[in-house]
């Protein structure tokens, strides 16, 4: 099963391999992908793909000392079995174990902790001069990986020209399985496939075998590449034109499943001076037939029963999430508004927008792993008189803050931002947490912030959002959406929503965690403590006129948020308080610290911070029993006075 993967500690280790051992290991590996697969949620069809690239990649290099950057940073499966962690592959995105992605507290063969798609080009151009002006004398190797979904962010293009001005030794991998998660899109994407149909590649044109057959198989196979190239050119049979004009190099397509081929052509790229990118063709989902066929949904699928190289069966909770929640109230307004527009930023798939898109194929836009790119097109869309709805994840919003800030905010457009997977990611761990949306959306005017406390809200702020003739944010987690009983009340603007008043204190709940808010609040009441709960509903504009009543005359506030007590919900309620000039002396708020919050389970994550219902009720009883505390001791100092 893993005879030759247990001998490997670290990738020198791979020297002692034969050719025909590498292919064995790429096999084991690849178990051992499908192992991990069946038992928890994990990137599965891409680290499928990247085995013989790792491999190719850690024998064609040593990055002990070379610098190798993997972009994104979801398809480093191989790269950690083959770097000392094989033993302990098993705990992959489990809590406490492995993270999924590279992590320099793990390795230091991981350099930058990523997750978020497109800065490996600039960050490997930043060690490629750091290590140059540090250490002319021993200059290092520098590789960045790059998948061809992450490619078009537009973040490679300022690097790639910055890299081909400085003309610096920087080798660039494009892994082209010609997939994001959903398949890749956009003009890129076209030029990349016209570059795959290169005869150099398919091997179909009798000129190309001409030109191989001229070059001659003795002397330096650089000189010999390039004589090779420049044939090639002369003949009209290379593309990458493109990439040339940027300052780069042009090589490939390489079949990247064939080790040897592409130890051949890093070897090359290595002696090469000036920036190079090398274009590897993969297949996602590579050696499991499930995968290949439908690398979409094996991207990152529920854990799976498999056998034979089949999947029988996936495990899911089989309940709705509030993602599927607010696609299908999007889609239902969709069918009566023309003008509503939905777009995603490459998470089609995530975000559940398939049926949109395939419904709806006019009005909706995949604009790939572009997020400032989608806030400033839904603008332009929204300025023309259209009703955009831009659905992205909370952490990868973070990219188009100066959109939201100039070409939202400043405009006044009516642009409604979904802001999925708000809160704690789960097993992707702090890379993915959306938990700094609060605090980074609150200080713009013109923007409404609102949260759903359950399943039912979402239909009515989607639908007030749509009909707001300013931006509009609405978070949501990354969890089932529950529905609480009670009677309905209407939402307003700016309008909290009292679910009881309490005699002891009051719980003030911001959107996700509304339901363990709930549940504390019920037992604390068999308890015999009155605690009462405010459902906020809306971050900005705030209804200051219920919340700041509940902090004048209760007890205790209690407020409680997914997401950072810097700048969140919380602070926006001592805010308001210190400007009412409210005492705000017995409001204690609870959320995520200031620190990154590791990976696991949501819910795990979510009970080691003290945001379940045992934690948000254990805080009420501490409220309750210092304030019971003071209350005797001024009692005593009363009588004492008198
Ligand atoms: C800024 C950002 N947006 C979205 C994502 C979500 N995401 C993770 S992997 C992925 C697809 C990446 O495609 P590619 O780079 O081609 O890698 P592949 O999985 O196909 O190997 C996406 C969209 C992300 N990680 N970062």
């Amino acid at each position: 099963m893993d005879k030759l993967l247990s001998t490997i500690h670290l990738p020198q280790d791979l020297k002692k391999l034969s050719h025909e051992q590498l292919q064995q290991l790429a096999a084991e590996m690849r178990e051992a992908i499908c192992r991990l697969a069946c038992t928890r949620t994990a990137h599965f069809a891409s680290n499928l793909g990247v085995v013989e690239l790792t491999i190719a990649l850690h024998t064609s290099f040593d990055f002990s000392r070379d610098r190798l950057v993997w972009d994104t940073g979801h398809q480093v499966y191989v790269h950690k079995m083959l770097t000392g962690r094989y033993d302990e592959f098993p705990t992959m995105r489990a809590k406490g174990g492995l993270m999924g992605y590279p992590n320099p507290a793990e390795s230091d063969y991981d350099l930058f902790m990523t997750g978020h798609a497109g800065c490996s080009v600039a960050t490997g151009l930043g060690l490629r001069v750091g290590d140059e002006l540090l250490e002319p004398e021993r200059p290092r190797h520098v590789v960045a990986v790059i998948g061809d979904g992450a490619f078009p962010s537009g973040i490679v293009y300022e690097a790639m020209n910055n890299a081909g001005g400085l003309k610096k030794n920087l080798i660039v991998v494009l892994n082209d399985n010609k997939m994001s998660i959903c398949p890749r899109v956009g003009g890129l994407a076209e030029s990349l496939d016209r570059l795959r149909m290169n005869p150099f590649y398919t091997g179909l044109k009798s000129e190309v075998q001409k030109i191989l057959t001229h070059v001659p198989v003795i002397g330096d196979p650089v000189e010999r590449f390039l004589s090779q190239i420049k044939d090639a050119i002369k003949a009209g049979l290379l593309g990458g034109m493109f990439f040339e004009d940027l300052g780069f190099r042009y090589i490939g397509p390489v079949d990247g499943h064939n080790i040897r081929q592409m130890q051949k052509y890093l070897a090359m790229v290595r002696e090469f001076q000036g920036p190079v990118l090398l274009h590897v063709v993969t297949e996602k989902g590579h050696g499991f037939k499930p995968a290949a066929d439908d690398p979409t949904s094996f991207h990152a699928p529920a854990p799976f029963e498999s056998s034979n190289g089949e999947v029988l069966e996936f495990k899911t909770s089989g309940l709705p999430s509030y993602s599927q929640v607010v696609r299908d109230a999007l889609h239902a307004r969709m069918k009566t508004n023309p003008k509503i527009t939905a777009i995603t930023a490459a998470m089609c798939q995530g975000t559940m927008f398939e049926p949109i898109r395939d419904d709806f194929p006019d009005r909706f836009f995949d604009v790939g792993i572009c997020e400032s790119h989608a806030v400033a097109f839904a603008a332009g869309l929204a300025k023309s008189g259209l009703r955009p709805v831009v659905a992205i994840y909370s952490t990868f919003m973070q990219r188009s803050y100066d959109q939201i800030f100039q070409e939202l905010a400043l405009q006044k457009l009516p642009v409604t931002l979904l802001l999925d997977r708000a809160g704690l990611a789960g097993p992707d761990g702090p890379t993915h947490h959306g938990v700094f949306d609060l605090a980074y959306l609150r200080p713009f005017p013109n923007v409404v912030v609102m949260a759903p406390g359950d399943a039912g809200e979402v239909v009515p702020m989607l639908d007030l959002a749509i009909e707001l003739s300013c931006a509009t944010a609405i978070r949501y987690p990354k969890a089932d959406a529950l529905s609480i009983e009670r009677p309905v009340t209407p939402i307003e603007l700016g309008k909290a929503e009292v679910l009881r008043w309490g005699r002891d204190g009051m719980i003030v709940a911001c959107g996700s965690l509304l339901s363990a808010c709930v549940e504390a609040a019920d037992r604390l009441a068999e308890e015999g403590l009155d605690i009462g709960l405010i459902n906020a509903r809306f971050i900005k504009p705030l209804d200051t006129q219920t919340i700041l009543r509940a902090v004048a005359e209760s007890p205790f506030i209690v407020t409680v948020e997914e997401g950072v007590l810097a700048g969140g919900f919380g602070s926006a309620v001592l805010e308001a308080a210190c400007d009412a000039h409210i005492d705000a002396g017995r409001v204690l708020r609870l959320g995520i610290p200031d620190q990154f919050i590791e990976h696991g389970p949501r819910d795990e994550l979510l009970a080691d911070l003290g945001l379940d219902a045992d934690g948000i009720a254990q805080a009420c009883r501490q409220m309750a029993e210092s304030n019971a505390q003071i209350s005797s001791q001024i009692h005593a100092e009363k009588r004492h006075i008198v």
